[in-house]
């Protein structure tokens, strides 16, 4: 199988999910859809995703145990700590990884994410990605700042990339989403991207 270094510690292993895999992936991300909602940012920009977490709740820029409205985070269930564990071992990342937060954001054809790093964890265990349905433009930039060295990445339904080491505090953004591109057996319009993290909190 490919193995594609995008820089030291970012690992992507396109079609990594098998059809069942993505299919099972797929009816767990529908069950949890109700809960998705585009966030609202402290500067007061509304995120063109909508986003639903499992395990600890993301309300930018921390990470909480109850959502906006008081109610409960859903569970992080274990069967997605056990796929956690084989991706990172696939990536060739030590086995013992222990994630305890999925962000599942959900992409129409307009949805964006600009280039961020992801520093709300206190742990610096590995990032897993899983991509579904559309593919995506994926921009991997630098630790340093917004700006150049990037490169550019298409990701497809079924891909792995863990970004670890080096790569964890990588700036890295979705520029576009490329409508239509999902094969239509698997029955979903736009993209879902799921993320496993481990938060380093109890
Ligand atoms: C590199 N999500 O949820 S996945 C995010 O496709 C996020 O929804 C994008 O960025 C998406 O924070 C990109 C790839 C990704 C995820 C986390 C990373 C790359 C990363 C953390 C550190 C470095
Ligand atoms: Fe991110």
């Amino acid at each position: 199988r490919p193995r594609r270094e995008l820089a030291p510690g970012a690992v992507h292993l396109p079609d990594w999910l098998d059809c069942t895999e993505q299919r099972r992936l797929l009816a767990a991300c529908r069950e949890w859809s109700p809960g998705m909602r585009h966030q609202r940012l402290p500067n007061g920009g509304v995120m063109s995703v909508r986003m639903v977490c499992l395990g600890w709740h993301w309300a930018p820029y921390r990470y909480t145990k109850v959502l906006d409205d008081g109610s409960a985070v859903l569970p992080f269930p274990n069967w997605l700590g056990d796929l956690g564990r084989r991706a990172v071992t696939a990536a060739g990342f030590a086995p013992d990884y222990r994630p305890d937060i999925a962000l599942v954001n959900f992409y129409d054809a307009d949805a964006k994410m600009g280039l961020h790093q992801d520093k709300d964890e206190r742990a610096l265990d590995p990032v897993v990605s899983f991509s579904l349905g559309d593919t995506a433009v994926f921009r991997f930039g630098n630790t340093e700042n917004r700006g150049r060295p990037w490169t550019d990445v298409e990701l497809r339904s079924g891909d792995l990339v863990v970004f670890g080491g080096e790569s964890r505090l990588a700036y890295h953004g979705i520029t576009k989403v490329l409508p239509g591109t999902a094969d239509p057996d698997l029955g979903l319009t736009g993209r879902l991207n799921i993320t496993l993290r481990a938060s380093g909190m109890d």
